[in-house]
């Protein structure tokens, strides 16, 4: 399925930016906009379109080992801009090690959402919060071995499994164009907003095969049978 997807991925710009913990990396179409909003000064910014077929994420590297199961807040504030949830997206793209070589094995899809469809429409100009993730009623391993597409106990199933990254991803494009802003992403004790980054030059980056430019695919094929 790999060689197929492959078709899928997209060379783009990036801007790497560094705070604390964790390393985050933007990929695509994610920027860091302004807004009109004093609270949320930046916020950021990742938007998904068909033709040409554009996407983007927001990238996290855990600065410290970090296990599936031991992630206990996953969240963000959201705003839509343009369009609604659908297709796989907006979700957490979690990268993970099952076999502990360092290396990702396959991504965990935590869909942003409502269960089993994950297709809401909330309402466009308006912040709201995804809650806590980790209580997500189902989580997409099927990438991984032995997972599965609804998968109930994901972070039992997956617990020792090492996290090497989290990607925040926008690619629903493909069924319409969506815009989102997102603040305020908790990870665990880490809460990381747009106003705490600052972008510094540009570098090109590759987007991964497995996990990110892939999900439009599958949800194609899924939506086909
Ligand atoms: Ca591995
Ligand atoms: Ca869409």
């Amino acid at each position: 399925m790999y060689r197929t997807l492959a078709g899928l991925c997209l060379v783009v710009s990036c801007v790497s930016t560094a705070i604390a913990a964790p390393t985050v990396t933007l990929y695509g179409t994610a920027q860091i906009s302004p807004t009109a909003d004093p609270a949320r000064p930046f916020v950021f910014d990742v938007a998904s379109a068909q033709n040409p077929f554009t996407a983007g994420a927001v990238g996290f590297t855990p600065s410290s080992p970090l296990t599936f199961g031991a992630i206990t807040q996953l969240s963000a504030d959201y705003n839509a801009q343009l369009g609604q949830f659908g297709g796989g997206s907006p979700r957490f793209s979690i990268g993970l090690d099952v076999n502990n070589n360092n290396s990702i094995d396959g991504f965990a899809f935590i869909y942003f959402g409502t269960h089993p469809n994950f297709n809401d429409a909330p309402p466009l100009n308006t912040w709201l919060n995804t809650g806590n993730l980790r209580n997500a009623v189902s989580v997409d391993t099927s990438q991984l071995p032995g997972g599965a597409f609804y998968d109930f106990n994901a972070f039992t199933n997956f617990a020792a499994a090492n996290v090497l990254d989290i990607y925040l991803v926008v690619d629903g494009g493909w069924n319409g164009s969506d815009r989102f802003f997102f603040d305020n992403i908790r990870i665990n004790n880490d809460l990381i907003t747009g106003a705490s980054l600052v972008p510094e030059p540009a570098s090109i980056g590759v987007w991964s095969v497995l996990g990110l430019a892939g999900v439009a695919y599958r949800w194609r094929r899924k939506r086909a049978t």
